[in-house]
């Protein structure tokens, strides 16, 4: 008799954040967990899940993944979208979890096996101003890494992306029954932001990978002009310049500029980022296993990316719980085509809810040797957090008028 999943399981979480983890059980005793999350909307996911996904997957046989990711993906005849992708995306991280754990293998096996020593991730250096940022791209290269991601308050507007108080964790999303506001002024930022990066390289040289996300603020025009005024400080990438739905945008950018340029974290399938990569549009695909598909579509999208030399950078914020984060560090490891893998550290609670065999060495992540992802969700104290609501901030202009965050 095959083996069949028997329960299928949704925990939401709030370890100092929300997190949604669909949790499989199959008849011969093995389980799986898989990363449901989406920022600021976490209930959608889990309702789509307990409600429409959970009552479909018992009974059926966890070993056939491509069968049970079609069958949800076209079943469900409404394709495509953030709250259904990350529902399938759950199971397919689960399902992957059982099948390497029924093989005695970390997925990374069952991908191929390895194609480097570790995955090469970037830290995040932020501040009120220059000299902060530049004390803490000291620590983070005193710490080992080898790529850091800058980003500094611009004087005049509040609370800026990317910028903390909490100088050891980022987390935009605030608990509240209302988004926070804050403001943009893209004329201030443009002035300001060159002399950060003149700053960086002028203290700390070249010897590191050296990124910057202007969190789809600009438009191509002015994405083109910051990406050729910054040329001579060598990023590795400039992270969403424009809005990453309007492709074409990007073909103005590249018609004008050689910084490197990385996008994809809000997308959700193939489909979204066919033309980018198929035209050379971008040098980064930023998508991540739990908002487009699980490990199954993500292995798709980077393979397909690999015939045009884009290389992969995975979205892994903190609103990535340490389930995906392992499942991105498979593929990491195991992709000819993997370029940067981003990593922002979770609280202390997250990594006690979620017990997990990564580790970080040097500036690089490990997935570890544990059989399956390596990562568990221990439920009992999953409970004690309960989910409390939170937004990411909506953004004005100076004018009032809203603006992209
Ligand atoms: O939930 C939204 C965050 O994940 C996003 O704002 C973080 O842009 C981000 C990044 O590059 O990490
Ligand atoms: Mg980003």
């Amino acid at each position: 008799m095959t083996d069949s999943i028997i329960n299928a399981k949704v925990i939401v979480t709030c370890p100092g954040r929300n997190f949604v983890t669909l949790r499989l059980e199959t008849s011969d005793g093995l389980t799986g967990v898989g990363d449901g999350t989406l920022n600021g909307r976490e209930l959608a996911v889990a309702t789509y899940l307990q409600d429409y996904i959970c009552p479909l997957l018992v009974g059926r046989d966890p070993e056939q993944i491509n069968d049970t990711w079609q069958y949800l993906y076209r079943g469900a005849y409404w394709r495509r979208g953030p709250v259904t992708m990350c529902a399938i995306a759950a199971v397919d991280m689960a399902l992957w979890d059982i099948k390497a754990k029924r093989a005695g293998m970390p997925l990374y096996q069952l991908l191929g096996g390895r194609a480097r020593n570790g995955v090469m991730v970037y830290g995040h250096a932020n501040g009120r101003d220059i000299p902060q940022v530049l004390d803490e791209v000291a620590a983070y290269l005193d710490h080992g890494y080898q790529a850091v991601r800058v980003q500094v308050a611009i004087p005049g507007l509040d609370a800026v992306y990317g910028v903390s108080e909490n100088r050891t964790f980022y987390e935009p999303a605030t608990v509240g029954e209302r988004p926070q506001e804050s403001t943009w002024s893209t004329e201030a930022y443009l002035r300001f932001i060159p002399s950060l990066f003149e700053a960086v390289r002028e203290r700390h040289g070249f010897g590191f990978r050296l990124l910057h996300d202007a969190h789809h603020r600009l438009t191509p025009t002015e994405a083109a002009k910051l990406g050729k005024r910054i040329e001579d400080y060598d990023l590795f990438w400039l992270e969403d310049p424009t809005p990453a739905e309007d492709q074409d945008a990007f073909r103005i950018i590249k018609q004008h500029t050689v910084t490197p340029i990385a996008v994809g974290e809000v997308f959700n399938t193939i489909w979204d980022c066919q033309r980018l990569i198929s035209e050379r549009l971008i040098d980064f695909i930023r998508v991540t296993p739990v908002h487009a598909g699980g490990v199954s579509h993500v292995k798709r999208i980077a393979e397909y990316a690999d015939l045009y030399g884009v290389r992969t950078g995975f979205h892994g914020a903190t609103d990535m719980s340490p389930v995906c984060l392992a499942a991105a560090l498979h593929l990491d490891i195991s992709l000819p085509n993997f370029g940067l893998q981003e990593y922002m550290t979770h609280t202390e609670q997250t990594n006690e809810v979620f017990p997990h065999s990564y580790r970080f060495e040097n500036g690089f992540l490990h997935p570890g040797e544990e059989p399956g992802l390596g990562v568990d969700i221990d439920e009992k104290l999953a409970a004690r957090y309960p989910y409390r609501k939170a937004y990411l901030p909506v953004n004005r202009l100076l004018d009032g008028s809203m603006h992209n965050w």
